[in-house]
């Protein structure tokens, strides 16, 4: 209607890497093809549309740099794999894949942006391998603002790829839906426990572990990829949506309990980053089936070693982790988990490669 008008207009995106799309020998490959693009998208609208400095346009540059494409890709990726899934045999062009491959990329800056903040938030130290981008000297607390801008780029890049398209606002609402879903599991997992009182461990409950994990992880890690895939695919049945997300917010819960069970036995030179959640009192995997298994006498080595910054105090917590046989527990929860997860697989029917090649990445990760 005349009332409404472009509040921005994008300019049309660059022209595709076709010809280094065509060589790429790997979906990943295939990816990464199209960040350099996307990163200098943004420079230049940042630069011409909103006259920012020389400085200004190097500090994002080296920042997206820093926090974006050195993760697994698995996200980013698994929008490609179910796009190429639904089209059922039909080839795909070049274009096709670039645009699949944008939209994984939106994940990939969402998660950058949930990660930044996520590491002031947790108090971490590294991250793929490298100092938290907080941890910078030159960054510190100008990161919080990075993270804000890691999430206003995904709706650039959403809005120069897809604005046109009919199924842009599905896109849209998408992703501001799954942004809100993440901050709010990640408020559930920041308030597990009350500020500077006594831990309370009535409070490490399986009910409470359940609903974090849902929201903080397995919205944006687990359907928004498959979701974001069966639009751009074209799916309009609602009752396909409903499936896929069942399926696959069970997958995310087992996927932060291998994170959590990772955070405390896990290599970190493996999986780039060192363990907090013991110090950060988190309403971890662990700490719940802990605490279905101990005496009196261990709750209270509990209550006096758990959610602090002391390596003697976290050292006994994972001995009595140790004495509780966790690690046996998580190997058989992770077996279960695979097994119900594939029979779940069997009533479904969407394409069941797309869901069996996202769990046999993730079943057995050491990373
Ligand atoms: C992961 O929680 C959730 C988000 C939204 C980043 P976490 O703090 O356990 O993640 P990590 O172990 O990677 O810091
Ligand atoms: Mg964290
Ligand atoms: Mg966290
Ligand atoms: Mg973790």
């Amino acid at each position: 209607s005349s009332r409404r008008f472009a509040v921005t207009k994008s300019p049309p995106p660059h022209a595709y890497p076709l010809a280094q799309l065509a060589a790429a020998a790997s979906d990943k490959d295939k990816f990464l093809c199209l960040y350099p693009q996307l990163q200098e998208e943004l420079c230049e609208w940042f630069a011409t549309e909103h006259e920012m400095t020389p400085e200004a346009v190097q500090w994002i540059r080296d920042m997206l740099d820093y926090n974006v494409p050195g993760g697994k890709l698995n996200r980013g990726t698994t929008v490609l794999a179910v796009y190429r899934a639904l089209q059922q045999g039909k080839p795909i062009s070049e274009h096709e894949y670039a645009q699949a491959a944008v939209l994984g990329w939106t994940i990939e800056f969402l998660q950058a942006f949930f990660l930044v903040a996520d590491d002031i938030m947790d108090d971490s130290q590294t991250r793929r391998g490298q100092p938290c981008w907080y941890k910078n000297k030159h960054v510190n607390l100008v990161a919080i603002n990075d993270s804000f801008l890691l999430e206003s780029a995904v709706f650039c890049i959403l809005k120069r790829h897809f604005g046109n398209e009919p199924y842009y606002t599905e896109l849209l609402e998408l992703l501001l839906q799954t942004t809100q879903q993440t901050e709010l599991g990640q408020l559930l997992d920041l308030t597990s426990q009350p500020q500077g009182n006594e831990v309370d461990l009535n409070r490490f409950t399986m009910q409470r572990y359940k609903l974090i994990v849902k929201y903080k992880t397995a919205f944006y890690s687990f359907y928004l990829p498959v979701a974001l895939g069966m639009i751009l695919a074209g799916n309009t049945d609602e009752a396909s949506y409903q499936a896929a997300k069942e399926i696959l917010l069970t997958m995310g819960e087992y996927f932060q309990v291998q994170d959590d069970y990772l955070d405390c036995f896990g290599d970190p030179s493996v999986i780039g980053k060192v363990g907090t959640d013991i110090q950060d009192n988190k309403c971890s995997w662990l700490v719940v089936q802990a605490l279905e298994r101990c005496n009196e006498e261990q709750k209270n080595v509990l209550r006096q070693n758990y959610g602090a910054w002391d390596d003697q105090k976290v050292e006994t917590v994972k001995e009595l982790y140790r004495t509780l046989d966790l690690p046996n527990i998580f190997a058989q929860y992770e077996e279960d988990s695979y097994q119900r997860i594939q029979k779940a697989l069997d009533a479904i029917d969407l394409p069941r490669d797309v869901f069996e090649t996202l769990l046999n990445k993730i079943y057995k990760r050491s990373k």
